[in-house]
């Protein structure tokens, strides 16, 4: 009898990538998610975001990982939901967070205050409740309100990785999880994922001992999770996929590359140092670039509402097509 076919990224998947064991419930977790959304007229779009980690041992000590903070990710998800867009923010444990961000470089301990006032001194250590130095964290009424606004309204379900294999398994989840909502469905892929790997079979469980001498590494490459996930998993949704590169003349030919062989719908290319003033979006037909002028960044622009405005005109015109 003839076997169901199995594209052999799904194989590879359940084979080399360990599964995580709360997978099935975060897909269902996220289909209720964009069903209640999308009844009640808005788009979904499932942002990735941060870093993926590749352990070298299976209890693991060390790991390779790529370069994000996830301010892209976090800052998009709040413009997509300025938009319109409820956000299903897969992100790296402890990447930056929508909202939260604008306040990440702060201590928390400079935050705070006694409301009895002084200066913190040993005797007025004790005076009064702690309370919020507005000083230390500028615009934190307007961040907060619109958390709150965004809390109450359920539009934001944020989902947690932190090795690529835990994202690729949830990356798919996700996909299957948003098919049932065809094109009103976004994928904005802005994580930063490990083009090679361990697999399962090959890991050393334990430490590796410096004491045997120096460590060669032999990785594999991972498989194009964009493939099947354009092709089988959801292939009604609008795909956007970012190129990152540091060579600035390679980077164009590359996303077009990328736009060839996975026949999605755009590719967000950057480089890595001058990714939050320039990005250029390319798609089959056209290619747009979008700058961030000193003049902006003096009027707190960021590049993320050009990206998003950009990409939700493009998934309107091709939903209505
Ligand atoms: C990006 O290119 C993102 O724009 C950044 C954002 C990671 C540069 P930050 O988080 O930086 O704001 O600090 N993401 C995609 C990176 C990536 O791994 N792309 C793969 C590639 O270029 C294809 S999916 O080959």
């Amino acid at each position: 009898m003839a076997k169901p076919r199995i594209s052999s990224i799904d194989g590879k998947l359940a084979e080399e990538f360990a599964v995580p064991s709360h997978v099935e419930e975060v897909k269902e977790k996220m289909a209720a998610f964009a069903r209640h959304h999308v009844a009640t007229g808005r788009r979904v779009v499932l942002i990735t975001s941060g870093g993926t980690k590749v352990p070298l041992e299976s209890r693991t000590v060390r790991f390779l990982d790529n370069f994000s903070s996830g301010r892209r990710g976090a800052s998009s998800a709040e413009y997509f939901m300025d938009s319109g867009y409820a956000v299903i923010f897969l992100h790296r444990h402890r990447s930056l967070y929508p909202y939260a961000r604008m306040f990440s470089n702060i201590n928390m301990l400079d935050a705070l205050k006694f409301s009895g006032g002084g200066g913190g001194g040993a005797s007025s250590s004790n005076s009064g409740e702690v309370v919020v130095n507005q000083q230390a964290l500028p615009n934190i009424a307007k961040a907060l309100k619109r958390y709150q606004e965004v809390k109450e309204g359920e539009l934001l379900l944020p989902i947690e990785f932190s090795t690529l294999s835990e994202y690729l398994h949830l990356l798919k989840a996700a996909a299957q999880a948003l098919s049932t909502i065809g094109s009103k469905a976004m994928f904005y892929l802005a994580a930063a994922v490990s083009d090679f790997y361990i697999p399962a079979s090959e890991m050393p469980e334990h430490k590796i001992q410096s004491s045997n001498g120096p460590l060669q590494l032999s990785l594999n490459m991972v498989p194009k999770i964009l493939s099947p996930l354009v092709k089988d998993w959801a292939p009604q949704a609008f795909v956007i996929s970012f190129k990152l590169e540091t060579d600035a003349t390679i980077l164009l030919d590359k996303a077009r590359r990328a736009l060839d062989t996975y026949r999605h719908q755009a590719v967000v290319a950057n480089v890595l140092d001058s990714r939050r003033g320039y990005v250029v979006v390319v798609t089959p037909e056209t290619q747009a670039e979008l700058i961030i002028t000193e003049e902006d960044v003096k009027n707190d622009v960021e590049i993320e509402e050009r990206i998003v405005s950009n990409l939700t005109s493009a998934h309107n015109k091709f939903i209505t097509q």
